[in-house]
């Protein structure tokens, strides 16, 4: 059996919406030469290149980004996904009607970002500083105001997936092209290969779920990992042969 390593990007590699630590980016540069390693992200593939750099992305088997819509290999676009269901006018007036009447502590500009075969959404906005962050993800703790209207949109909805991703926001994509959709694409003519997943959100209602449930199905293993630092850990057993899988 041959092992294929996939990873998450945003806090499974790197801290929170900032770049690979250097003592991450040494140990990931020498696991990714010697085993066959994907990336998986909400982020599009510019927000990923500027996390881990153009070396790491050009050396791993391929970069799915905008939740597996877009696929780099080598650093460049391979494959694109995109969706009318995205463009519709009632979904777009529910958004700015959640964003509008939010009670967000602060609002920072660029709530809604159209990417490729999905959008993101945040009532804080995309412009939010670090600290800004970390408030707004101290008020959503205690007001639930992403899973809310995730929930409502999951209703309305029901041929879209929501996912609550990051720290700040919501991912809208067209159900069955989240993250899941690149799960028979890795294994295509690799059968017989075990996918071991690394993420941060694998519990219901993460945007790491759909794909860590598939591989758990298949007998594959997935590590929920709480931050970059544990990925760490575990990689770093791996490599010494103190863990093997
Ligand atoms: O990769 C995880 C998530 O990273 C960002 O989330 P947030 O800004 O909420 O921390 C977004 O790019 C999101 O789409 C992505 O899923």
């Amino acid at each position: 059996m041959k092992n294929i390593f996939v990873f998450d990007v945003d806090n499974t590699l790197t801290p929170p919406r900032q770049k690979i630590t250097d003592d991450m980016k040494t140990l990931f540069k020498a696991f990714i030469k010697k085993n066959k390693v994907y990336l998986v992200s909400g982020s599009d593939f510019e927000k990923i290149v500027w996390q881990l750099g153009r070396e790491i992305t050009g050396d791993v088997q391929g970069v799915y980004g905008c939740l597996g819509n877009t696929l780099h290999i080598k650093n460049k676009l391979s494959h694109l996904n995109e969706f009318s269901e995205l463009e519709s006018l009632e979904l777009l007036n529910d958004i700015k009607k959640y964003i509008n009447e939010s009670l967000t502590p602060v609002k920072t500009g660029n709530h809604v970002e159209i990417r490729i075969g999905m959008i993101n959404i945040s009532t804080i906005g995309r412009n939010a500083s670090i600290e800004q962050r970390k408030i707004y993800s101290e008020f959503d703790k205690q007001n639930s105001e992403r899973k809310i209207f995730a929930d409502f949109l999951s209703n309305k909805y029901p041929k879209l997936d929501i996912s609550i991703g990051g720290e700040i926001s919501i991912d809208i994509s067209v159900k069955g092209h989240a993250k899941e959709q690149i799960y028979n694409k890795i294994l295509r003519g690799e059968e017989d290969s075990t996918i071991i997943f690394f993420g941060d959100r694998c519990n219901v209602g993460g945007n790491d779920h759909s794909l860590a449930k598939l591989v758990k199905l298949d007998n594959g293993i997935v590590f929920n990992v709480d931050s970059y630092t544990d990925t760490k850990q575990i990689l770093q057993r791996i490599w010494n042969g103190d863990c093997t899988i």
